[in-house]
């Protein structure tokens, strides 16, 4: 059977599908990902993208933290596109229980997904360090250098940092949902970034898809391997 012929199939005899993606879901959108032919790490800057988002340097150069992540990783304006649109169409009737992501973008929610554990945060949420008021992130944006809070404090995004922590809670919340999955579609991510990577190996079922542009580490362990862009995949499903 062709591989998107039995990838149909597996859908629709499913009744709890979960998906678990990361950054290329969201490259048909046009928001570059980090390790594609295309993405952040294969560009120059003064410093590697690795310590500008790192929690030391957020804190050591804050100016040249924002400038960075004002033009790369505030992602304002974009639309969800046919992966983030068939995901939320699937929870409506009833077939998948869970998104999990690493993106930070807002997408999924945006195409009326309910359910979804963003494992690294979201550039929608910012707060003041000292009194905690939440920001948005068009506030963010629109600030001038580092964004500051009326009370005087520094505003971060609720995106978790190289050298930070992951939410427990979330992390629980993800983990559950993909134990518990019985079609478990991995997509969009080199699968590098831990300990989001390893949540694969919580999956009990023997239904393992991963659909991904480069090859990535999983590779071996799912039933099905589509190199393919997520794109021209979901467009058929
Ligand atoms: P990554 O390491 O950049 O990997 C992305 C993967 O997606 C690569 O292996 C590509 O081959 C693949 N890919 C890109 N476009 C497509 C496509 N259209 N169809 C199929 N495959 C494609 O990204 P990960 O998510 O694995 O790394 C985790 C980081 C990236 C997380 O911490 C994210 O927060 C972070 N990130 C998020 C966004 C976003 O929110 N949109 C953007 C860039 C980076």
């Amino acid at each position: 059977m062709e591989k998107i012929e039995t990838l149909k199939k597996w859908i629709s005899e499913s009744r709890n599908i979960v998906f678990f993606g990361g950054a290329g879901v969201s490259t048909e959108s046009g928001i570059p990902d980090f390790r594609g032919v295309d993405g952040l790490y294969h560009q120059k800057y003064d410093f590697p993208p690795e310590e500008i988002i790192s929690r030391r340097f957020f804190r050591s150069h804050p100016e040249e933290f924002y400038k960075f992540y004002k033009d790369k990783m505030l992602p304002l304006g974009f639309e969800p596109n046919i992966t983030h649109r068939v995901l939320a169409r699937w929870e409506e009737e009833g077939r998948l229980s869970a998104v999990v992501t690493q993106n930070i973008d807002g997408l999924h929610q945006k195409a009326g997904s309910k359910t979804v554990h963003e494992l690294h945060g979201s550039v929608l949420r910012n707060y003041c360090q000292r009194c905690g008021k939440f920001h948005s992130a068009e506030f963010v944006k629109e600030s001038e250098g580092v964004p500051m809070c009326e009370c005087g404090g520094i505003v971060k995004p609720d995106v978790v940092l190289y050298g930070e922590g992951l939410d427990e809670k979330t992390m629980y919340d993800a983990m559950m949902a993909i134990y518990h999955a019985d079609l478990l579609i991995v997509a969009g991510t080199s699968l590098t970034v831990y300990p989001a990577a390893g949540l694969v190996r919580f999956f009990q079922g023997d239904r393992l898809v991963l659909i991904n542009r480069d090859e990535t580490p999983y590779d071996h362990a799912a039933g099905l391997v589509l190199h393919e862009s997520l794109g021209k995949i979901f467009e058929q499903l």
